[in-house]
């Protein structure tokens, strides 16, 4: 970033930045930029390698991993079902836990999730979004070693694949191979959009990995690589010191192991190497076979470090994209406010941490602001975007850069934040047993539960489109990453109990299993949320916020639909409550869902109000009944 401000310091650039914004068109309106089908989609987002192993004779070998002489010989493949925090041998040779994390491989892949598909159905969701899929020896595949190959070890065949890739030039499509994990890909593809489920995969344009193709031709043959001004290289190695290398370029966050692309001369868009290398691969996955028919390919794209790449490239991908498949949905991930980044970009929307996530965690999970601060700072900051955009804002709570909602909720803060905006939400120095060993890794208790139940109704009953990481449905817990990023935990299995804790503290020995009222607590909702027009494109009117009981009621109406309204009671009380009902609200209601609570509930109409009895750490999900 700081290098492009300094870029586009220089007058030169200035003056070309004016004449281009001069003459470029204008962004495209919000309603062209988001699917109409955004509106009504539910996602979960799977971190393939931790999701499903459908084929343990693809799982990533030692030759495969980043750097395998740093591993000892004895490296193998974890154990999905055993503690978190035991290590194998292997890895105790290489000191504590978070030694050796990074280098487990658990074997999940493609061919598990195509395996799961029917969970995912049965869940509800509608979309799936996949943390990146392109070939990559890092276990979460932002360090991409190509972006036009699915990763070989996600497919049937790793070595067979690594044999034809090595047969292309990466820069002519025309010489792209199919892999037999390309293929897998496509057939996923296939069967969930079978079943209605759309597919948004990720787009790390940002950087690549050192293993890149383009990188590791310009690490070899430096300023005589035809890759040369494909990234930001400050200094070319001097043969007349052998003894030294003087290679010098930039790193994504000042890292070494993820070298960032260069950008134009007028800093305006990406250098025109990788520009066109990401637009041939984007083609690939959105219209792989290339017959001008989109539907044989991905539907969305969520585009991670988005700010950190020319906001002209993003205009111009964008054109690209939607000339491939109008129906497309792109989502950035920027964690504040993105109105005006998405307009000038042109996506169709960000990932929602600053309009939901941080509200949630100030109201719900540590309740240091109230209910009607909560309603407000939904509201506001919903407002800075275009109508079009608002239901289309990807509504998270945790995903593979946060700790899981469980574990938030079980170190709730109720005071002294060191990031008081953000109410410590993912903050570093707090969620990070490195840098706080103090941060608690047991399992949620029932209250706990409670809580994460509340979050789920308000995520399924706000307008926006809500996300679920896997795993946050099935009951399970983590720290930052990476233990966010432990294996998925399924009915169908056993798992050892959890009793270890990677600074050798005492903690619970905690049972892990699939939870099964929780799941059903999630299904229940996704149906409501999918059954009524009102959850999904309806106005919100705040019914009741009253910060003296921690009561919170708003009611989403659409239409003709029939209207809900939401209760929650995040205090530790049980309450009664009257709720007048407003003119255009005035009607019958009757209870479809109430959280699993302590108490009991009483709702009864009297004339135009509500009259409520509400358990501590309740909520209540009310419609509207036919006339
Ligand atoms: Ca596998
Ligand atoms: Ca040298
Ligand atoms: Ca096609
Ligand atoms: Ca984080």
């Amino acid at each position: 970033m700081t290098r492009r401000l300094l870029l586009g310091l220089a007058m030169a650039s200035v003056l070309v930045l004016l004449a281009a914004c001069q003459s470029a068109e204008p962004p495209p309106a919000p309603a062209d930029r988001v699917p109409g089908w955004a509106q009504d989609a539910v996602v979960y987002q799977i971190f393939p390698e931790r999701f499903a192993n459908g084929d343990p004779t693809n799982d990533p070998t030692r030759a495969s991993l980043t750097e395998p002489s740093a591993v000892p010989p004895s490296w193998a493949p974890s154990d999905w079902t055993g503690d978190w925090y035991a290590q194998a041998g292997w890895e105790r040779e290489m000191g504590g836990f978070y030694e050796s994390v990074y280098d487990r491989r658990y074997g999940g892949d493609l061919q598990g999730v195509i395996d799961r598909l029917p969970y995912l159905d049965s869940l509800g969701v509608n979309a799936l979004y996949l943390n990146p899929i392109f070939w990559s020896p890092s276990l979460h595949k932002y360090d991409g070693r190509s972006f036009h190959h699915i990763d070989p070890h996600f497919g049937p065949d790793p070595e067979g694949d690594k044999a034809l890739i090595a047969e292309e030039d990466p820069t002519d499509p025309s010489t792209w191979h199919v892999t037999a994990a390309d293929s897998l890909f496509f057939t996923l593809l296939e069967k969930a959009h079978a079943r209605d489920l759309r597919v948004i995969i990720d787009g790390v344009f940002n950087h690549t990995g050192r293993q890149f193709f383009a990188f590791r031709d310009l690490a070899e043959r430096q300023q005589d690589s035809r890759y040369a001004d494909w990234y930001e290289v400050r200094s070319f190695d001097d043969p007349e010191t052998p003894d030294t290398s003087e290679f010098d370029y930039a790193g994504w966050w000042g890292l070494d192991s993820m070298p960032e692309f260069a950008v134009s001369d007028d800093s305006t868009t990406l250098a025109e190497g990788p520009r066109q290398y990401i637009f041939d691969a984007t083609a690939r996955w959105m219209d792989p076979n290339g017959d001008g028919d989109p539907r044989d390919g991905i539907d969305g794209w969520r585009l991670d470090v988005a700010e950190e790449v020319p906001t002209g490239f993003w205009a111009d991908w964008h054109a690209h994209v939607r000339s491939l498949n109008p129906t497309a949905y792109t989502v950035a991930e920027v964690w504040e406010d993105a109105s005006e980044f998405l307009r000038e970009g042109g996506f169709s929307a960000t990932m929602n941490y600053h309009g939901f996530a941080y509200p949630v965690k100030g109201f719900l999970i540590d309740n240091t602001i109230g209910p009607s601060a909560f309603a407000e700072m939904v509201r506001t900051r919903r407002q800075n975007y275009a109508p079009a955009v608002r239901p289309a804002l990807l509504n998270l709570i945790d995903s593979h850069d946060t700790p899981r909602l469980a574990t938030m909720l079980v170190n709730r803060a109720d005071t002294g934040y060191a990031q008081p905006d953000r109410f410590d939400y993912d903050w570093g120095g707090v969620v990070d047993l490195r840098q706080n060993p103090d941060y608690k890794v047991r399992a949620p208790t029932d209250v706990e539960r409670r809580l994460q139940r509340l979050v789920a109704l308000t995520q399924m009953t706000l307008s926006g489109m809500p996300m679920i990481y896997y795993g946050t449905a099935a009951g399970m817990w983590g720290a930052d990453d990476p233990d966010d990023r432990k294996p998925m935990v399924w009915p169908d299995r056993s798992y050892a109990v959890e009793d270890r804790h990677p600074y050798g503290h005492d903690r619970p020995a905690d049972a892990v299993q699939f939870r099964r009222p929780l799941f059903n607590t999630y299904q229940s909702l996704v149906s409501l949320r999918t059954e009524h027009d009102a959850l999904r494109r309806g106005t919100t009117t705040v019914l009741a916020a009253d910060d003296e009981r921690d009561l919170l009621s708003y009611a989403r109406s659409h239409d003709d639909a029939p209207a809900l309204i939401t209760i929650l009671n995040r205090s530790d009380e049980a309450h009664s409550a009257r709720i007048p009902l407003p003119d255009s609200l005035e009607a019958a209601y009757e209870p479809v869902f109430e959280t699993p609570s302590g108490g009991a509930f009483r709702v009864q109409q009297d004339g135009t109000a509500l009259l409520l009895e509400l358990p501590p750490h309740a909520g209540l999900l009310l419609r509207e009944t036919a006339p």
